[in-house]
């Protein structure tokens, strides 16, 4: 008996890629490349990320580096190398970056037929605490790769080819989202520097036993919302109190709901009309992964996916996670109009 230390039959991010667009004759290959470079980043962060602990024990952040810079804060640093990723890609022809206030056009001779909208390290109050971050991101198709215009992604989330997040925290995790694949979830072998298939197919449970919300803001929720945690607390059906867990990172917040359960609110309140989180590249990518994997998004209004941006940067309230906990927030809603 041989002990089985080492497998050999990995499923590396690439290869489920390659293997995905094989069963589509008529693929040209370009999302393949475009994925490939946002796995790039993602390494490139995650690799940053973790240094960033040692960078300010050494006392090099803030500091300025042979050339007379300073050294670049992690936030910054991580847009210009997913910017530059998807550029060097030569498969996008517009940007949309929460960094970034306007839209970035990328040059003519480097166009293609993508659209990539990213927060390109979420989490901001975390950094600097070493706590899990992590970049989120969505990709539409362009009408025309020629001429990309704002329409392009003033386009409701449904419309989405393919989304992912990646997870800074105790491991390096990206979960993915194209074509008839499902949800899948990839976590980078340090030692290989590959991502490697960990969570095939992922389904969230149907109900769940977690809420996460930023409870500090209980005195300027609307009616519904202040319900729907009082019945978390005090449940009126006989059934046990959910559990609170909060992280302040969406990505976290999202990736537990998505593997645990539960639900996952940033909701509007009276300072704060249309939530925080922001349509294009946090809570588009997020509620189509969370439908995908059998979930429910919802805005305190309609599907989340239905809702069409006017601007780049908008907000808008949501609610996501189970399918049968998102119909009880549903319910409360729609009685209270
Ligand atoms: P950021 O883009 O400034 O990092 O803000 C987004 C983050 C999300 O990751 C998280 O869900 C939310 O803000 C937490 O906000 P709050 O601190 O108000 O609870
Ligand atoms: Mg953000």
């Amino acid at each position: 008996h041989v002990a089985d230390t080492h497998r050999t039959d990995l499923m590396t991010i690439t290869r489920f890629v390659l293997n995905e667009q094989s069963k589509y004759p008529e693929a040209r290959g370009d999302l393949t490349i475009l994925l490939n470079h946002v796995v790039l980043g993602c390494k490139f962060v995650c690799s940053a990320v973790n240094k960033a602990g040692l960078a300010q024990l050494l006392g090099l952040a803030g500091e300025t580096n042979v050339q007379g810079e300073e050294q670049k804060k992690l936030d910054v640093l991580s847009n210009e190398v997913f910017v530059k990723a998807f550029i060097s890609s030569g498969r996008t022809c517009m940007l949309v970056s929460e960094e970034n206030e306007e839209a970035i056009f990328v040059e003519p001779s480097k166009r293609g037929r993508y659209i990539v909208v990213f927060d390109p390290l979420d989490g901001s109050s975390n950094i600097d605490c070493g706590v899990s971050i992590g970049t989120i991101f969505g990709i539409y198709l362009a009408k025309d790769k020629d001429n990309p215009a704002l329409d392009d992604v003033l386009q409701p989330g449904k419309k989405l080819v393919a989304a992912g997040y990646c997870m800074y925290g105790s491991s390096c995790t990206l979960v993915l989202r194209t074509g008839s694949s499902g949800v899948n979830g990839f976590t980078l072998d340090p030692s290989l520097g590959e991502f490697i298939l960990t969570h095939p197919n992922i389904k969230i449970p149907k109900k769940g036993k977690i809420y996460s919300v930023n409870e500090g803001n209980a005195k300027n929720w609307d009616a519904p919302t202040a319900k729907y945690v009082e019945d978390c607390k005090f449940p009126q059906d006989g059934s046990s109190p959910k559990s609170l867990r909060y992280v302040g990172s969406m990505v976290a917040d999202v990736h537990r709901t998505l593997l645990y359960g539960g639900i996952f609110m940033y909701p509007a309140d009276k300072k704060n009309p249309n939530g925080k989180l922001r349509l294009l590249y946090e809570v588009f990518p997020m509620s189509y992964l969370i439908e995908q994997a059998g979930g429910q998004a919802f805005t305190g209004n309609q599907r989340a996916l239905d809702l069409v941006p006017k601007k780049i940067h908008e907000r808008s309230p949501v609610f996501l996670g189970s399918y049968d906990d998102i119909e009880e927030i549903k319910k409360l809603y729609a009685s209270s109009n």
